[in-house]
């Protein structure tokens, strides 16, 4: 069969990414059935040949105006799609869409017509957002890591910057690699506008936001990247998680430590 990934390498390259990073989010036990999506901007990969391709699907609205999106293409999961099915089909199980001169609606156009992930609204309002804002940013991922959720379902670690603080002091490369730490939305219907309202609000101070009860979200410069910030908070939540197990309280790193870890990798805050 016939593929929009024929004889286009990069194309190729940049999706066989988002296959990699599917294959280790079933792999983490953060995708079970359908859960999770990713979506990646790939409008700079776009050719004339791209760009004449008919619509194989109705007008479908977005339930949002992204005027940042115009004539933007996008790799989505699809809905209903399983990671682990995608991390081997990706044309499969997602699809390249079109947004049209509205900007409140979208076409598919390759390679067959499966309907994109239910939390579109909330992925293309962030990468309206980061294109609004001139970001180099190409990827957006939700996931459902066990750990981070778990933390979720306790109102304390909810407040701004406190899961933050203790995910960066459990290892110092948490700090080094989520250097804007993770943003906290009230828990919203999934799939929903005001999800993605909450969302973008977030993007301002964080790549990495954590939905309560449900998952988190991350935006990178690629798939990988978006991933290997998820991957690191996760990785802290285990080792807290571990230590309260093991029956303590983690000291965690001191502030003096995490400051002179600011100072030493140049980081944001
Ligand atoms: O698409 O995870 O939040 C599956 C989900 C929805
Ligand atoms: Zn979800």
């Amino acid at each position: 069969m016939k593929s929009i990934l024929d004889n286009r390498p990069m194309l190729a390259k940049e999706i066989g990414r988002v296959a990699e990073v599917a294959g280790y989010l079933w792999q983490k036990g953060w995708a079970e059935r359908n859960g999770g999506n990713i979506v990646v901007n790939i409008t700079d990969l776009v050719d004339d040949e791209i760009a004449a391709m008919p619509a194989i699907s109705e007008v479908k609205p977005i339930g949002t105006t992204l005027p940042h999106l115009n004539g933007c293409y996008f790799y989505c999961k699809g809905t209903n799609k399983r990671m682990r099915d995608l991390a081997r089909w990706p044309m499969e199980n997602g699809s390249v869409i079109r947004i049209l001169d509205d900007c409140a609606s979208y076409v598919i156009i390759a390679d067959e017509p499966v309907m994109p992930t239910s939390e579109l609204p909330a992925h293309l309002s962030m990468h309206n957002y980061l294109l609004g804002k001139g970001s180099s940013y190409k990827a957006s991922l939700h996931t459902h890591p066990i750990e981070l959720i778990a933390m979720s379902h306790h109102k304390p670690f909810l407040k701004k910057d406190v899961l933050t603080n203790l995910l960066w002091s459990m290892i110092p490369e948490t700090k080094a690699f989520c250097p804007r730490g993770l943003g906290i939305i009230p828990y919203a219907l999934p799939g929903s506008i005001g999800l993605a309202e909450a969302t973008i609000a977030e993007l301002k101070d964080y790549d990495v936001t954590m939905w309560e009860k449900h998952g988190v979200t991350a935006v990178g410069e690629d798939i990988m990247d978006a991933f290997d910030q998820v991957d690191v908070l996760s990785k802290s939540a285990q080792i807290y998680i571990n230590a309260k197990s093991m029956g303590f309280e983690p000291d965690g790193m001191s502030q003096e430590q995490m400051k002179e870890m600011t100072v030493a990798f140049n980081l944001p805050k």
